[in-house]
Order: C-alpha cells, then sequence, then structure tokens
C-alpha cells in the first residue's frame, strides 16, 4: 500500500467542506488511516512551506494556513496515491483548475483553495513525518 498526506486548509474547514472533500477520496476507494482537526503551529508551517520561503507570498501564506483549525489526514491506496490525490484537487491556479476537481468545483481563489496534497513521493513521505510521526 501506498501512503500520501493531505490537509483540508483553514478555509475548507471554515466552509464546512471537510466532509465533502473526504467523501471524494472514500468513494475513490482511497482510504483513511489517520485524521487529526489541529490549528497548525507557526514553526510547522513554516517548515511545511519551506520551499516558498523566499517568495513574496510567503508571510500570507503561513499566516492563513495558521489562521484556524485544518483537517489533517493521511490517505492510502494501493499505488500512485499521491498523484491520484493531485489529480482529485486540482491546479493550484483556478483559472486552470478543471470542473470536476476539487479546486475546480470548490475554489476560484489562489491563495485559499480548500485543499494541499503532497506533490511527491519524497514530499508525502516527509509531510507525514511532519504532521504524523507515528504513521510512516
Ligand atoms: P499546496 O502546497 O497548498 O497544496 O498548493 P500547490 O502544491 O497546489 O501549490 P504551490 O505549492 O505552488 O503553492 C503553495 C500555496 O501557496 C499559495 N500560492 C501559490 C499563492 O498564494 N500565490 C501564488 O502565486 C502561488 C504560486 C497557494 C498554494
Amino acid at each position: 500500500m501506498n501512503r500520501t498526506f493531505i490537509i483540508v486548509k483553514p478555509d475548507g474547514v471554515r466552509r464546512g467542506l471537510v466532509g465533502e472533500v473526504l467523501n471524494r477520496f472514500e468513494q475513490r476507494g482511497i482510504v483513511i488511516v489517520a485524521a487529526q482537526l489541529r490549528t497548525i503551529e507557526t514553526n510547522t508551517a513554516k517548515m511545511h512551506y519551506a520551499e516558498h520561503a523566499e517568495k513574496p507570498f510567503f508571510a500570507g501564506l503561513v499566516e492563513f494556513i495558521t489562521s484556524g483549525p485544518s483537517l489533517l489526514a493521511v490517505l492510502e491506496g494501493p499505488q500512485d496515491t499521491w498523484k491520484i490525490v493531485r489529480t482529485m484537487i486540482g491546479a493550484t491556479n483556478p483559472a486552470e483548475s478543471a470542473p470536476g476537481t476539487i479546486r475546480g468545483d470548490l475554489a476560484v481563489e489562489m491563495g485559499e483553495n480548500i485543499i494541499h496534497g503532497s506533490d511527491s513521493a519524497e514530499s508525502a513521505q516527509r509531510e507525514i513525518a511532519l504532521f504524523f510521526p507515528n504513521q510512516q
């Protein structure tokens, strides 16, 4: 089996979309193996988004992701789970996220785009270790 990591971000929790998002993965056949509602700490957010540390949107990104509770989850499927989940999430830019994807159906903002999903097998491993040290 093969695992990935998602965050239903504070906008998704505030809008009451946790059930909608998790339902899509469950219906697809992906299994939730760990889940926790938690407000991400600033230091953890900075580590998670370290690749964007030099970007102009970094401070706003950290402020937003720590602005309220997020639903953190580890998802499992037979193979390429991170890729399946990213395809279901849709493109970061709302102008490019296709209808039928989570962002394409539910979001119009670049920053407030409901959900994060690991973007490679290596990212999935790193992020699961950061947020769920007992689930590797
Ligand atoms: P995350 O990491 O949140 O799942 O988003 P993506 O993987 O789809 O996109 P990303 O890493 O390129 O961006 C991380 C996060 O930053 C916000 N963002 C991004 C932003 O506010 N302005 C921007 O110009 C970009 C590129 C949105 C997602």
